[in-house]
């Protein structure tokens, strides 16, 4: 049986042997950890063949200035109560005692309607002016997953929230496959890729190549690497890789690649170009396009030039991408030749009319035929996760039920600017017209949108406008100075908890490594201290503690080991036992089955087919069929004689995101606290930008420093500068508003992918660059992103009982 409910059990209360190894992970990597002294000693998962660094970055975490030890409310939310407020982002804040900021927060819900949600009157919709969507990756372990945990707590407190639908990793590439594919999460994790990479496959074209830093991260965690070993030995046995992406780098496995750099944004129509050779040298396996896709006569109509006397010849496809009609041509030809693997990085459909490479490489691949080949035909984003590409589990994997959220009001993820700015107005996605909520409250825990939102001068204004953000953080963001109320939240090293990522072989015990920072609660705890105060403490918590959950979510994957004949240790066993190996499934995986026989085995597609052309794409205003279709900020056109650099704002190599930032790996990448930009040295000679010059990347949307590096592995026209450092916006004479540490959303534009995913289109933008002259302002230290005030509650808490005149009615 599972203990009743403690919230708030962490405090003062957890004694942890420091010194024994114990089981943990994190989502670049399993490991154990123990404490030599005070420094704690991570060693990576004895199994895992090729250890993240990033793993370094973890000690760092324990006892960072930036970590948050005790709850803030902003000084003029304090002073003033709830309402829209233009002090966000440039208030200080207020250090209070856990009991009185939870009465606020509690307060503050129940008058926004939070209770039990069994008392909401008939008729009106649950949660309709609270934003749940709180996107974010928190942290490895599926029981303390934030997001899960906020949703969770909002359905149990109000009956449902305006949730977010997709995701910034994907959302033109999933919504387009979803149509035309059936289903994106099944063709991008049923496939043992990997495998057949090493054993099978004969030409790898990977749009966006196979960089091994994106590999050593897989959501919810990671036990191990083995894309740097797949690709080797297949390149042993002579499997050719073609890496097509402005960064060579982004081929990061040692031995010899074929690297393609198209100007980005472009690779449809190089790709096109391709399809354009193969239709006209009969190339195309029309046995394949008959009985596995339709709307092939469209795209061949298209193709020929039929629909607008535009012929899509490979010196068509030149003049658009910057590849030569030669490499364009021999590409296809080898194509057609061997057993052909395409895939396509997230990266590319992170941008406007993203759909269009991701649909179109799929077309690619169908034209190319070979359904009964194993290690030949399309996946997606293989080199964008680490557990893609490898067979699907057999057994579920623990996951926290979140409850049903009753408003059904959803936005597209990356739409929330928009949504804050403009409620009431309308916009589409997937072919229907929606309308934004009036948002009164945000509440967010286990993400950064000043990470991971674009154009962070407007969602800076966006968050002006609701009545109150409540967060949970576990340091001090350049969120958390845009929040009304903050809470702080552990980190998994001071709780206990399960690791585990679809597709990812091993499920990991977390094991507490050492108290609580401070007086940070896990999320649970504080959801529980609040639905305790809003009378929905049961309903929340089910009469579970944390161990309780623990327990009760492993018994389900327990259950399926033992029903499959597999011994699986007791929960206690499990927690000290160290990673649990899960068996795969041996069921093929959705295409396979649809290449043995595609009428028993149909897509979930309008036909049943792989569509090359969509009437729902069509509806939505889109060409019908993958086509190229020009973005509005792109280097072939007008838009870059004013701006004339391509920003990619890609993953870090360093780090996860925003995560540990300030960790020695992280810290390692760049130049006295402050990013690095790499643009191609003959750019940067011609411009009089020297190594370690100060550069300001910037457009009419914002600017960002970075110190610059030269290198010749970066396509011409293109600056690269990872996502990832704080955001800390200064005004800088003669300059504006400037990010002194590097984050490159300061440039990025928000507007959707296009009118039918609304994905998030952060990946590029156009920007100038120029080298800074004259003494250069340094970075804004990670522990005073958060401006915080001292010693001030007392005075205050006269102020803070009743924010608007509401009473707590508990
Ligand atoms: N321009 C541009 N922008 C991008 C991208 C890009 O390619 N280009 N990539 C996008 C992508 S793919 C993604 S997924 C997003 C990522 O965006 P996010 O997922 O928002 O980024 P993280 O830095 O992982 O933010 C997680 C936050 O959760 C906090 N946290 C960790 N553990 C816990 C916990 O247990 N409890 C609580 N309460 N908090 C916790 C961390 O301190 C951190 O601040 O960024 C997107 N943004
Ligand atoms: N180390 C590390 N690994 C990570 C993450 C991290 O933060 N750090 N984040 C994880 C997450 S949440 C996600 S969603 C995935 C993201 O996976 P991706 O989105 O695939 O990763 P990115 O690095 O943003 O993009 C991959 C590459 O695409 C290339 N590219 C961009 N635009 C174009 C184009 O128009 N054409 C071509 N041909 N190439 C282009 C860029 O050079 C870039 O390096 O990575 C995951 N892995
Ligand atoms: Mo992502």
């Amino acid at each position: 049986m599972t203990s009743g409910p403690r919230a708030g059990e962490n405090q003062g209360k957890v004694t942890v042997n420091k010194a024994t190894p114990k089981s943990h992970s994190s989502h670049w990597g399993a490991f154990t950890a123990n404490f030599d002294g005070d420094a704690l000693v991570v060693q990576p998962f004895k199994d895992d063949p090729d250890p993240s660094p990033i793993l370094k970055n973890i000690p760092s975490a324990l006892a960072h200035p930036s970590r948050l030890s005790k709850p803030l409310v902003r000084k003029g939310w304090l002073n003033d109560g709830p309402g829209p407020d233009d002090r966000r982002g440039r208030d200080t804040y207020v250090e209070m005692e856990w009991d009185a900021a939870l009465d606020l927060a509690a307060a503050e819900l129940s008058r926004l309607g939070g209770g039990t949600a069994g008392q909401k009157p008939r008729g009106e919709v649950p949660g309709k002016h609270v934003f749940g969507g709180s996107y974010g990756w928190s942290s490895a372990g599926r029981f303390h997953h934030a997001q899960s945990q906020v949703h969770r707590f909002l359905n149990m407190a109000f009956g449902g929230y305006v949730a977010s639908v997709d995701t910034y990793s994907t959302a033109a590439g999933s919504v387009i496959l979803d149509t035309v594919v059936g289903n994106a999460t099944r063709i991008t994790r049923e496939g043992n890729w990997w495998e057949h990479i090493r054993d099978r496959t004969e030409l790898v074209i990977a749009f966006g190549g196979l960089p091994l830093r994106n590999l050593s991260v897989s959501p919810g965690g990671s036990s191990q690497h083995i894309a740097r070993d797949s690709i080797q030995q297949g390149l042993a046995r002579g499997c050719h890789f073609v890496s097509v992406s402005p960064l060579d780098d982004d081929f990061s496995a040692a031995g010899n690649a074929t690297r393609i750099r198209p100007r980005p944004g472009t690779d449809t129509a190089l790709m096109l170009g391709m399809a354009h050779h193969l239709h006209v040298t009969g190339q195309t396996d029309e046995a394949y396009l008959a009985r596995y896709t339709s709307g092939w006569d469209v795209l061949r109509d298209y193709l020929e030039g039929r629909t607008d006397d535009i012929v899509k010849s490979p010196e068509w496809a030149e003049g658009i991408c910057g590849v030569t009609a030669g490499e364009i041509r021999h590409l296809a030809d080898e194509a057609a030749g061997k057993r052909t693997l395409i895939t396509v990085a997230y990266g590319l459909q992170r941008a406007e009319n993203g759909e269009q490479p991701v649909w179109m490489a799929l077309a690619l691949s169908a034209m190319l035929g070979r359904a009964d080949q194993q290690g030949a035909g399309f996946t997606y984003a293989l080199g964008s996760m680490g557990n893609h590409g490898k067979p699907p589990l057999a057994v579920p994997v623990p996951t926290l039920p979140q409850g049903r959220n009753r408003s059904g009001d959803f936005i597209p993820v990356s739409r929330i600017s928009d949504l804050l700015l403009n409620p009431g107005t309308t916009y589409t996605y997937r072919g229907e017209e929606r309308r934004y909520a009036e948002i009164n409250l945000v509440y967010w825990a286990g993400g950064n949108p000043f990470h991971h939102h674009q154009d962070l001068a407007k969602l800076s204004e966006a968050f002006t406008r609701p009545d109150t953000i409540i967060l949970h953080e576990s340091v001090g963001t350049a969120t958390t100075a845009h929040a009304d109320i903050i809470f702080p939240a552990t980190i998994t090293a001071e709780r206990e908890d399960i690791g585990a990522s679809a597709g990812d072989p091993y499920l990991v015990p977390m094991e507490r490594l050492t108290a609580p920072f401070g007086e940070a609660r896990d999320d649970y705890d504080i959801f529980c201290a609040l639905a305790q105060r809003l009378g929905c403490l049961d309903l929340f918590t089910e009469g579970r503690s944390s161990r309780g959950w623990l327990e009760h979510i492993y018994a389900k994957t327990e259950r399926a080991m033992k029903n499959r004949g597999e011994s699986a240790p007791n929960f206690a066993d499990f927690m000290t036992g160290g990673p649990l190996k899960l068996p795969v499934s041996k069921t093929p995986g959705m295409m396979e089955a649809f290449h043995r026989n595609p009428e028993t085995n149909a897509l979930t597609t309008d036909s049943g087919l792989i569509e090359l052309y969509s009437e729902k794409v069509a509806a939505s205003g889109l060409p019908g069929h993958p086509a190229w279709i020009e973005p509005r900020e792109w280097l072939g056109g007008t838009g870059a004689e004013a701006r004339p650099f391509q920003l990619i704002a890609n993953q870090p190599i360093g780090k996860l995101h925003s995560q540990l930032d300030f960790g020695p790996t992280s810290m390692s990448h760049k130049v006295d606290g402050r990013e690095v930009a790499r643009l191609n040295d003959r750019d940067a000679n011609r411009l009089g930008i020297a190594q370690g010059d100060v550069v300001k990347i910037w457009n009419d949307r914002g600017a960002t420093l970075a110190v610059a590096s030269p290198d010749p592995g970066v396509a011409s026209g293109v600056i690269q500068l990872s996502t990832g450092a704080w955001y800390a916006p200064r005004h800088l004479e003669g300059h504006g508003l400037v990010c002194l540490n590097g984050n490159p959303n300061a440039v990025t534009s928000d507007r959707g992918a296009s009118p039918f995913s609304q994905g998030c289109s952060g990946q590029t933008a156009l920007v100038s660059v120029s080298r800074i002259e004259g003494p250069v302002p340094a970075v804004v230290p990670h522990k005073e992103i958060l401006p915080r005030e001292d010693g001030t509650e007392d005075q205050l808490r006269s102020e803070i009982i009743d924010p608007r005149g509401v009473p707590l009615d508990l």
